[in-house]
């Protein structure tokens, strides 16, 4: 089940001996509208993993999976995140004994797709392997920066001028980026009007989420006057091809989002002219070390990336911020302050942002700390699996 550089061989192989599933309910501060519709709560997935050493020592660690409610960003859902990590993700990783995270997806290979439901299991190991070592996620990766630039993601609002006071807001709280979402019938006036509130000199960006049609081109191009950093998936994410067609038509760079599935699918589509920029979420790619390997491939194409972000807790907030703070992520990210979405956080020390910055968070783990009174307020179910 793993390659050869195997566990039995690596002095860091733990087993696992538990996993909780904990399913909480997380209210949104303020509604958030997308293109694919409108959330006003978050239903979110925990992972805890306790993990022994061969020496007996128990590590703890958690993982978030972003899959959403519905499967309305992408294929995945929660609850068949939950019913895939229950019934054939934990099965093959109890049926090959000691691993560490680097094991966890070549194990999980035979499962076709399911890149949250995978990338929730790494992200529980990696944190518990992590804290077993006592390292940091920040000196795993080799990050030297100790904080990030911060960007916030707007909805779509019934009206431009609720959308203007939003955006003040988020202007008065700091963030050095603004997206906007935006869809048929809600671009060129709000950008506009966007626009010509925060000046010329901020840097703004728009996200269809996939709102778009490959003969949208000659309208697209008319956002090429305001200056903006990228256009995010514009096209379904299947159109590789369109979005292509697209960079080549319209000014702005393309930026893709639910396109980026892996590593190659990312390399892919930079060699067919359809990527000029990459959004990489660890979630939708499988995990962090994908993540880390996009970055890589990015890098080196000199391809600019940015961290996305899924409306995690502080448990993901936590570790997006670690790998934002490697090189390669030249814009900022939509990591912003967890009080953006969530009035109260299940960690202990949540994201704030500083100067339009969050700081790379450099505890044990990946970085954060849990509140169990706070988790317990939010707790819906919770269910423990053992092999
Ligand atoms: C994106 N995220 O970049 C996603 C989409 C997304 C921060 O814009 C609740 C409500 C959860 C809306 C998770 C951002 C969500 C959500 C992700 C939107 O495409
Ligand atoms: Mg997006």
């Amino acid at each position: 089940m793993r390659g050869t550089a195997g566990p039995a061989e690596d002095p860091r192989a733990l087993s696992i001996r538990r996993v909780e599933l904990r399913r909480i309910h997380m209210p949104l501060v303020v509604p958030f509208r997308t293109s694919f519709g409108e959330q006003r709560e978050r239903d979110i997935l925990l992972l805890r993993v306790e993990l022994a050493s061969t020496d007996g020592a128990l590590a703890e660690g958690w993982g978030e999976c972003v899959a959403l409610s519905e499967p309305s960003y992408s294929p995945e859902y929660v609850d068949g995140a939950q019913h895939v990590i229950t019934h054939h993700l934990l099965p093959r990783l109890w049926a090959g004994g000691p691993l560490v995270a680097a094991d966890v997806a070549p194990a999980l290979a035979k499962v076709h797709g399911h890149p949250m439901a995978k990338g929730a299991v790494e992200m529980a190991v990696l944190d518990a392997q992590l804290r077993s070592e006592g390292r940091s996620f920040r000196d795993a990766l080799g990050v030297t920066a100790d904080r990030v630039p911060s960007g916030v993601s707007v909805g779509i609002f019934p009206t431009v001028d609720e959308l203007l006071e939003a955006v003040q807001g988020y202007a008065d709280d700091g963030y050095v980026r603004i997206k906007l979402k935006i869809e048929p019938g809600f671009d060129l006036d709000p950008v506009a009007a966007v626009r010509e509130l925060i000046g010329p000199e901020v840097p703004l960006q728009v996200d269809a989420n996939t709102a778009y049609r490959r003969t949208d081109g000659e309208h697209l191009r008319r956002l090429d006057r305001f200056g903006l950093l990228l256009i995010e998936q514009p096209l379904p994410e299947e159109d590789v091809l369109g979005h292509a067609r697209l960079a080549a038509e319209v000014e702005t760079p393309i930026c893709l989002d639910e396109s980026l599935v892996s590593a190659a699918t990312t390399a892919d589509a930079i060699e067919l002219g359809a990527c000029e920029i990459a959004n990489i979420k660890p979630g939708r790619v499988g995990g962090y070390l994908e993540a880390v390997r996009i970055h890589d491939l990015c890098r080196a194409r000199g391809v600019p990336v940015w961290c996305g972000g899924m409306v995690e807790t502080g448990i993901g907030r936590a570790a997006n911020a670690v790998l934002a703070g490697l090189p390669g992520f030249t814009l900022p990210g939509d990591i912003s302050a967890s009080t953006r979405f969530y009035a109260h956080d299940i960690v202990t020390d949540p994201i704030g942002v500083v100067d339009g910055h969050v700081a790379v968070p450099t505890g044990p783990g990946l970085g954060f700390d849990i509140d169990r009174t706070a988790l317990d307020e939010v707790t819906v179910s919770s269910t423990v699996l053992a092999p």
